[in-house]
């Protein structure tokens, strides 16, 4: 199998390829990434010198550099999981948002149609189902009702995949994945920016009253799911992924204060996310009844294991936590 892998040197992307090197080591494997602020190849040192995996610098948006891809590695899966992927960030600016997770998406669409890709997998999120009170869960009916301009722009490119799919027949499936953690996470995110400044004893910022709640899914586990869906996931379907584990977010920065003997009173309420969706809850019943795929870690060992990766790793987050990261920091928290 040769599969084109979009995003690869992200969290999620550099997971997976990880994961499919090891369980398919004859699987060719090209990676194209732009190397934005949130790509890093440091994740995939340790495979860098695989035959059988390739890393090509470059934007999805790149209409003929994709085409030349596919063509030159006679591609016959693509995978998406290029997105400019933090809510807050398209909230300072969604140019970016509109371009790569709208119109890079369309690029890829448009490759895959004319080049005859025999599967087509969309790396989407629950977030475009907008959110929820206290009750029910997000089916894969649920109407789609994005709140930010980066839900609302991967709500757009699922719209697009499956326009593709009813009028041009590309064999397009769509994986809709709640919130994330693990190795390799940005430290923009809530779980790993939770975890370093709790280590450098820095104020751990909480949105509104914390109470606003997540469902928490172990990053490996999407990518099992994920291959799954490619293997065995039918053309023209959405699949929900979920592990059916909620918390609030002051719920999990009190665990993670816990497991690093540290004191709450780092912890520091800051102003509201504007918009700030309250509630997700993915009902994944599709992907378990249909496809028989399940998570298989829990949070309790699975946080505890991304915390000792983050300790171990220092050097990987303190080369992050400079330069283009500080400026953020500064403007997003400052702001707040
Ligand atoms: P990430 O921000 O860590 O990584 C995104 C990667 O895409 C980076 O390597 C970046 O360099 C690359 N990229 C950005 N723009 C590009 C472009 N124009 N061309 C080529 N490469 C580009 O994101 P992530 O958390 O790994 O998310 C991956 C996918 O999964 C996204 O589509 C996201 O919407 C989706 N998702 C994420 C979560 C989550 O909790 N993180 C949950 C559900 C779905
Ligand atoms: O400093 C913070 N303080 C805080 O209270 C940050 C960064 C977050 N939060 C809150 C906001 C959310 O309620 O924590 C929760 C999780 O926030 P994020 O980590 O930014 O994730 P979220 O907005 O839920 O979106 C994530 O899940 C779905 C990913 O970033 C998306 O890429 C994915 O699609």
């Amino acid at each position: 199998m040769k599969i084109l892998i979009t995003g690869g040197a992200g969290f999620i992307g550099s997971n997976f390829i990880h994961y499919v090197i090891q369980k398919y080591p004859d699987y060719e494997i090209i990676n194209l990434d732009k190397l934005t602020y949130a790509g890093n190849l440091e994740n995939l040192k340790e495979i860098e010198n695989n035959p059988n995996y390739h890393f090509i610098k470059g934007d999805i948006c790149d209409r003929k550099l994709v085409t030349s891809i596919v063509e030159n590695f006679k591609i016959q899966v693509i995978i998406n999981f290029a997105a400019e992927s933090h809510v807050d960030r398209s909230i300072m600016g969604a140019d970016v948002f509109i371009q790569t997770n709208v119109v890079g998406t369309q690029t890829l669409l448009e490759v895959a149609r004319e080049k005859k890709i025999e599967k087509f997998v969309q790396i989407s999120t629950d977030e475009v189902y907008g959110s929820l009170d206290a009750n029910g869960k997000f089916k894969e009916d649920t109407p789609l009702h994005p709140n930010s301009p980066y839900s609302a722009s991967k709500a757009s490119a699922d719209l697009l995949a499956l326009a593709y799919h009813h009028t041009f027949g590309t064999p397009v499936i769509i994986t809709r994945c709640s919130n994330n953690y693990g190795p390799y996470q940005f430290p923009e995110k809530l779980i790993p920016l939770m975890i370093i400044n709790a280590l450098n004893n820095k104020p751990l910022p909480i949105y509104g009253d914390g109470r606003n709640i997540r469902d928490w899914i172990f990053v490996k586990d999407h990518c099992e799911a994920i291959l799954t869906v490619l293997e065995n996931g039918k053309i023209g379907e959405i699949y929900n992924i979920g592990a059916e584990n909620e918390k609030t977010n002051i719920e999990i920065v009190k665990l993670i204060l816990k497991e690093l003997n540290k004191d709450e009173s780092l912890i520091t309420f800051v102003k509201d996310r504007p918009g700030h969706d309250k509630r997700y809850a993915i009902d994944a019943n599709k992907i378990k009844t249909q496809l028989g795929w399940k998570p298989k870690h829990t949070f309790e060992t699975a946080l505890k294991a991304t915390i000792n990766w983050y300790l171990e790793n220092k050097s990987w987050w303190n080369k992050i936590i400079s330069g283009e990261y500080l400026k953020y920091y500064k403007k997003w928290y400052g702001e707040r």
